[in-house]
């Protein structure tokens, strides 16, 4: 069996639109009231996609979930008119960021020797705390391999859990034993800390993983109150390496420490605050990025447009890539409809280390998928929402018809 990195980015729905819902999140709240481009945002999407394959990685998909979801309006006795956020939670895209979907640890680290997968909980933000319901019916078909997965239910809501983004793991191979770091947030000032420290102790329970190997660790609370409102946007890891903003963990010195304990071979790559600031790091999402092993064993880290067309950041890039980093190549890509909404390329995805012959084949990609995919977006992802137009009936119709259309593509309809 051979235990390769696979990506599985989620597909942007058809009801992709700027309603400033996300409290901390800059992007979200400075770009509420724009009008989306929901075809545009697919397409970027899938281009992604296309360009990680096109490295030679293995290049899976999560699926848009159903939305408007009439089930959560209901459930508090609301039918969207008295209230345009609670309407707009209901039409929400947000599961395209499948960094928030589930927290993977891979066979290796586990004490049963199955890859273990917990769906995220959301609870902090109403329009994403109705997602894992859904999520969980698709990795419970995706994973469905009970000899080499273990799919489990959220944890409960009085333990806020935003899954992989506040999770990296280590190790000298993706397909070795690792560890595995939970960042949980304390406090983040006036916005909310989204990971709760109990809830990372929960799914490493409920994974198995070796207490000597796994590490809990506090994200700096100045950096959720700059707007990381994840730890994805101020960190990424890599097998043996951790790229890192100085500021993201509230102890940064015992946090490399004890990485350097648990992995000795550990390469950490800070970016000191006077080259890159907190605020162009989160402005950037320089660190949301995708850091990836390529076929040729160096690494690879692929950054968004933004971080690439921005000034300091790009002379911080350049100084890296001249030096004898461990970071031998980087490639931007453009994802500018996710990152005007908090998205960059390192939320698109979620991880997870297995033998892509124990997963359902109809989640994995090659090109005449993307292909296929992409004509659908073509045909039926709507061009453009403004904010006003959420509740229509006709641009419900389109957006539910737009889903089925593409799971029907993907021979996934069981989702309907
Ligand atoms: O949860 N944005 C998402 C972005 C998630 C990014 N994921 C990672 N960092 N891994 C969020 O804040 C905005 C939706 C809106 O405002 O319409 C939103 O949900």
């Amino acid at each position: 069996m051979s235990l390769t990195e696979i990506n599985f980015d989620g597909i942007v729905g058809p009801s992709h639109n700027y309603a400033g819902l996300s409290l901390g999140n800059i992007a979200s709240a400075s770009n509420a009231g724009d009008t989306s481009y929901p075809r545009a945002a697919a397409l970027q999407g899938l281009g992604k996609m296309r360009h990680n394959l096109g490295l030679g990685l293995t290049q899976g998909f999560l699926l848009p979930l159903p939305r408007p979801n009439g089930a959560f309006l209901g459930a508090i006795g609301a039918d969207g008119s008295e209230d345009r956020r609670l309407l707009a939670a209901a039409w929400s895209a947000s599961s395209m960021w499948t960094a928030n979907a589930a927290t993977v640890s891979p066979a290796p680290d586990t004490a049963d020797g199955r890859c273990h997968l917990t769906a995220a909980n959301l609870v902090t933000m109403p329009h994403r705390s109705q997602e894992w319901p859904d999520t969980v019916k698709q990795l419970r078909i995706a994973f469905a391999d009970a000899a080499h997965f273990a799919v489990h239910d959220a944890v409960p809501a009085c333990f806020g859990d935003e899954g992989a983004a506040n999770h990296m793991r280590m190790g000298s191979a993706h397909g070795a034993p690792g560890i595995e770091i939970f960042v949980y947030g304390k406090s983040g000032g006036p916005f909310p800390a989204r990971q709760h420290e109990q809830a990372s102790r929960a799914v490493a329970r409920l994974h198995g993983l070796d207490p000597a190997r796994t590490l809990f660790v506090e994200q700096n609370p100045e950096a959720i109150a700059a707007g990381a409102f994840h730890n994805d946007v101020v960190a990424v890891a890599n097998e043996r390496v951790l790229f890192t903003h100085e500021q993201a963990f509230a102890d940064p010195e015992s946090t490399y420490a004890a990485i350097r304990a648990a992995l000795p071979e550990a390469e950490i790559v800070v970016v000191p605050a006077d080259a890159v600031s907190l605020a162009d790091a989160i402005k950037s999402y320089l660190f949301n990025a995708q850091l990836l092993t390529l076929p040729s064993g160096e690494q690879g880290l692929v950054i968004p447009l933004e971080a690439w067309e921005h000034p300091r950041v790009r002379a911080w890039l350049d100084t890296m890539l001249a030096s004898n980093g461990p970071i031998r190549r980087v490639l931007p890509v453009d994802v500018r409809q996710s990152m005007a909404n908090g998205g960059g390329p390192a939320c698109l995805r979620l991880r997870v280390v297995a033998d892509p012959a124990t997963v359902d084949p109809r989640f994995l990609l090659d090109e005449a998928k993307i292909a296929r995919i992409e004509a659908v977006v073509a045909a039926h992802w709507p061009e453009a929402i403004r904010p006003d137009q959420l509740g229509d009936p006709a641009l419900a119709d389109q957006v539910i018809a737009a889903r089925c259309a593409l799971l029907a593509a993907v021979d996934l309809s069981e989702l309907a």
